[in-house]
């Protein structure tokens, strides 16, 4: 298959490590696929969806501790405990792979190791990188060649000296003699370990999503964030959209927001606005280089998305349902009577008998819901209706407007432009959201998730906002994209929305389609600029300008008080936040103490 030596020799040692029975180097074709679904099927694991209602795809459930990302039990290893910073885990690297070498021994024996060579990022291009993930799990190989360009020619572009980002995975269940094996074979004990310096992965326990697919949060995001660090570039975890106006004038678009915020609607918009189009580069992951012009270039390093099926309907985003149409694969999601799907939120009414996620009989008068709320599919990105026609391009596609998008019920704008790429960065940095969670009675408590990242960053996040406040020092010449803030969640004094959201957020994507082009639509406040009177578009809404105006409205308390929230939130960082962002912060403040 290769003669890369690094990959050979890595393989060998990990064989010897290991210990599984069998190794196979994935391919990447539909017969492999195929293959490895069909043993999926015999182990339990998968069941093969109707085939006249889901094409190709299947379905499966996980064992009920195995459900999400474990961010307690994920670790950034860095040689010093400060580059890991205060938000991450961290364990000194010697003593985390001595732990990690004696649970990894022998932990594939009676299973076969998938060496799966994949790509983030098209083939080839210059902001792509190789990574390859060693499994014993088929799930994780079926999902990688979803969610990545994974197999031979990954290998092909890899050559005999290429360099890739090794990925470790082992659900951790060895089937030693008299162990019998399960349909979700996984361990309690877990561990999702990065080493940032020999840009290494090792997962251990796990074989759900984030967990066990390497190539995405761990790769995409930690691993590349302490890349793009180093090579002077941005990983981040942004959509990426391509905007089309009436006239026929592009931009692309790329935006953070924390979960719960609409970021995979947003992706696969359907605009209300006649003659406005929305399509899709990329859901989740953005890999951003300047090019030779001196322009900020983005891919999607993923080929799939990883979505959350709860809530996804054709009323909420019909795009991410046809997405899923047929070759997916079904995690925790209810099984109907008749071999399909289906998940809270899918259809209005409920149907009258599913299979739970926990494969009991349920009816809608179950006590709990039938699909797991973090149920997912994975399916590919090409199969999206409004998939953008530049997605694959190794070039990527031109950034001209970054966004930041939080939930907050008051002091936040609906949308405000920022002065500079500093205060952009300040924007990023403070991203906040109110928790929706009734749980220990956090609903409305704000947490902050700066640019998105607080799980996904692989390094220290104070350092990680002086590599923005950098990246705009070294292109100040450059035509950096514009950064805006937006908050569709705003309230009135009864608790209700005011913004309509959904299709209708390409009203504001119109005003800063505008501002793009300089446009005399804007009023300067401390928030930074903020659409003129009038200047969104709300023809056809129930909206009055009154109420629009009730969007904006910051009071002057309101906004030094935010600002003091920030300091303090910054100084947690430990003398790491770049000086550039206390300046804004005071200059933020000012501007809400200057009489109006
Ligand atoms: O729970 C998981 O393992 C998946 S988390 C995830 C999946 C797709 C896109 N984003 C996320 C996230 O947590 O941001
Ligand atoms: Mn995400």
């Amino acid at each position: 298959m290769t003669k890369n030596q690094k990959l050979l020799a890595w393989v060998d040692d990990m064989v010897r490590l290991c210990k599984p029975d069998k190794v196979h180097w994935c391919d990447g074709s539909e017969e492999e696929f195929n293959e490895l679904a069909n043993e999926l099927v015999e182990k339990g694991t998968f069941r093969k969806l109707n085939e006249s209602k889901r094409p190709n795809s299947y379905y499966a459930i996980s064992d009920p501790s195995d459900v999400a990302r474990v961010e307690d039990r994920t670790f950034i290893c860095s040689a010093r405990k400060e580059d890991a910073g205060p938000t991450n885990n961290w364990m000194d690297p010697n003593e985390m792979k001595s732990i990690l070498t004696g649970l990894f021994d022998g932990c594939m024996k009676g299973r076969t190791m998938y060496v799966v060579p994949f790509s983030m990022g098209p083939l080839g291009s210059s902001i792509s990188y190789i990574g390859v993930e060693l499994s014993d799990s088929a799930y994780v190989a079926c999902n990688m060649k979803i969610m990545t360009r994974m197999g031979k020619d990954v290998l092909k572009v890899l050559g005999d000296d290429g360099d890739f980002v090794p990925c470790l995975h082992s659900v951790g269940m060895p089937l030693n003699e008299g162990v019998t094996d399960v349909a979700w074979p996984c361990n309690k004990t877990k561990y999702i370990v990065h080493f940032p310096e020999e840009r290494s992965i090792w997962s251990y326990g796990s074989g759900y999503g984030g967990n066990a697919l390497l190539g995405k949060k761990c790769f995409a995001l930690r691993i590349a964030s302490v890349m793009a660090r180093d090579e002077g570039w941005l990983a981040e975890h942004m959509l990426i959209v391509g905007v089309t106006n009436p006239e026929g004038k592009k931009r692309y678009i790329a935006a953070a927001f924390p979960s719960a915020c609409g970021k995979t609607n947003l992706a696969m918009l359907t605009p209300t606005l006649p003659g406005w189009k929305v399509e899709t580069v990329g859901d989740d992951i953005a890999w951003m280089k300047f090019g030779a012009d001196g322009r900020l270039y983005a891919v999607n390093p993923e080929y799939g998305f990883f979505g959350v099926a709860p809530g996804t309907s054709m009323k909420t985003n019909a795009n991410a349902m046809l997405s899923m149409t047929k070759n997916t694969i079904y995690t925790n999601v209810a099984l109907t009577e008749d071999g399909d799907v289906w998940w809270e939120g899918m259809t209005d009414t409920k149907p009258e008998n599913l299979t739970d996620w926990k494969g009991r009989a349920w009816t809608p008068q179950s006590p709990e819901p039938a699909a797991h709320p973090n149920s997912r599919f994975t399916a590919p990105a090409g199969q999206c209706p409004v998939i953008d026609p530049r997605w694959e391009d190794p070039t990527g596609v031109p950034i001209d407007a970054i966004m930041f998008g939080g939930r907050r019920s008051s002091v936040v704008p609906l949308v405000a432009e920022a002065f500079d790429w500093n205060h952009g960065t300040f924007m990023g940095a403070t991203v906040s959201s109110e928790m929706t969670a009734a749980a220990a009675g956090t609903v409305g408590v704000v947490r902050r998730d700066p640019f998105a990242m607080l799980p996904f960053c692989g390094y220290n996040m104070g350092d990680y906002f002086n590599h923005w406040i950098q990246v705009g020092k070294d292109h100040a010449d450059a035509k950096l994209p514009k950064i805006f803030y937006v908050n569709w969640f705003r309230k009135d004094k009864n608790g209700k929305f005011i913004w309509p959201g959904f299709g209708d957020n390409i009203r504001v994507i119109k005003w800063i389609f505008e501002r793009l082009e300089d446009a005399d639509n804007y009023t300067e406040s401390p928030k930074g600029k903020l659409p003129k009177p009038g200047a969104i578009d709300i023809s056809g809404l129930d909206l009055t300008e009154e109420r629009m105006a009730e969007l904006f409205e910051v009071h002057a308390e309101e906004g030094i008080a935010e600002m003091q929230s920030i300091r303090d939130y910054f100084a947690t960082f430990e003398g790491h936040v770049p000086a550039e962002l206390y300046q804004t912060a005071e200059k933020i403040e000012e501007l809400y103490k200057q009489p109006v």
